[in-house]
């Protein structure tokens, strides 16, 4: 009765595949998977449950997944140089709660990046925070908005006491101060978390901060922003065992209970990918950001963070409130393939959320299929012409990304390596 149905939603599938593989992807939260990640998410596992840890779990017939998910929890302890990793949680949102549900209590004091400021929703009084405390107190920031100012927070930690900080957020254009709130956060004990979804493979490549050795307590993080995938979440810690049986036991079972099979062995292929193609990959990312700011900057863009070098991260931000607003914008950017998401600035009231006044772009996507500097600056000219000349530039962006189709820093099934940038084009 409903065959004619299932045809629809594999023609909606079919659909999605080629529009996105002709657009101009820049949301900064998104990454693709390598055609071998990509493969192996078809397996049996996609069916299994293995609740518990490798050797010990609640079910039979995990031998094969055991022996993947202990290949990635080494690999994983290598590349962030740790001594605890937990796989379990399956979005970096569960990775925050197994966290927030064994060590904040009601009346605890929590210090946070406020949501204009970047904060990530899980960190606030509606997301996950705020199931355990209502006590969330934001970061004081420096006059541009985008940095903790330090001083300011060690006098605020030493009058609240936080029981926990957590630095890291969605809007994340440079390293946070790990070290110096380290230092504040002594006296008060106050323990640090370090939320690294969006520029984990920035740091498994080793070209951001290293959170762990800069003092953070522990490290959680969704891993298919800048590090390969697949979308699951994880834990990374260097803290006293008694303190990780309970971080283990948030994992599962407080914020799950299977824990998705066939997204792990993919993250498994993902994690060997970063291992070889990692410090490449995060260093012409960034590049590719900073090239990017510099030319919508150029082209007449407010391009936030100019006097800091505009980003040291996979992102960049522009305030378009003269064009239109970040609503306005992105939408004809969608209307032209081009694909990027409206967000709140540092200086905009949190009632701006659906109307903010910024847009941020994330070149980690286009980066990984071989784009480069040059292509940055095609990018921006397409944006300009789009939003500022007001042309419909949709057949360039299509035929512009028709160059780049094939996933880079991975290997191909005869094990070559795919690191080289395609060749450029020679016209937009
Ligand atoms: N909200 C996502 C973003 O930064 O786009 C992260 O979960």
């Amino acid at each position: 009765m409903y065959a004619k149905k299932i045809s629809e939603i594999e023609k909606l599938i079919q659909k999605q595949d080629e529009w996105r593989c002709q657009c101009i992807n820049l949301i900064a939260s998104e990454n693709v998977l390598s055609q071998r990640a990509r493969a192996a998410g078809c397996s049996d596992f996609a069916h299994r449950y293995a609740e518990g840890h490798p050797g010990e779990r609640y079910y039979r017939g995990t031998s094969y997944i055991d022996e993947i998910e202990s290949q990635l929890k080494t690999n994983l302890k290598i590349i962030f140089e740790c001594d605890h990793c937990e796989v379990r949680p399956i979005s970096g949102t569960n990775a925050n709660e197994a966290v927030f549900s064994r060590f904040v209590g009601p009346g605890d004091v929590v210090m946070v990046n406020s949501t204009p400021g970047g904060g990530h929703i899980s960190h606030h009084r509606r997301g996950s925070l705020g199931k355990f405390t209502h006590n969330i107190i934001d970061f004081p920031v420096t006059t541009d908005g985008y940095r903790i100012d330090v001083e300011k927070a060690a006098y605020l930690i030493e009058k609240t006491r936080p029981k926990l900080i957590v630095v890291g957020k969605s809007l994340f254009l440079f390293p946070e101060p790990v070290a110096e709130l380290a230092e504040a956060c002594r006296h008060s004990k106050t323990l640090i978390m370090y939320d690294g979804a969006h520029v984990l493979g920035l740091i498994a490549g080793k070209r951001f901060q290293r959170p762990l050795a800069e003092g953070a307590w522990l490290m959680t993080a969704s891993t298919h922003k800048t590090f390969f995938g697949s979308q699951r979440g994880v834990i990374l810690s260097n803290m006293e065992e008694e303190s990780w049986r309970k971080i283990d036991r948030g994992a599962f079972p407080g914020s799950s209970s299977n824990h998705h099979l066939d997204t792990l062995a993919q993250m498994a292929i993902c994690a060997y990918e970063m291992m070889d193609f990692g410090d490449t990959y995060a260093e012409d990312t960034i590049r590719n950001a900073r090239s990017l700011a510099a030319a919508l900057d150029r082209l007449g863009f407010d391009v936030q963070g100019r006097e800091f070098g505009y980003t040291e991260s996979h992102q960049v931000a522009v305030n378009v409130k003269a064009q239109g607003g970040g609503e306005k914008v992105s939408r004809t950017l969608e209307a032209n393939d081009i694909i990027l998401n409206m967000n709140m600035l540092p200086h905009e009231p949190l009632s701006n959320h659906d109307r903010p006044d910024g847009i941020r772009l994330g070149v980690q996507e286009m980066t990984r299929f071989g784009m480069g500097e040059a292509e940055m600056g095609q990018i921006a000219e397409l944006i300009h012409a789009c939003i500022v000349g007001k042309k419909d530039v949709k057949e360039d962006v299509n035929r512009f990304r028709s160059q780049f189709r094939e996933v880079r820093y991975s290997y191909d099934n005869f094990g070559e390596r795919r690191t080289e940038p395609l060749k450029l084009m020679k016209s937009a």
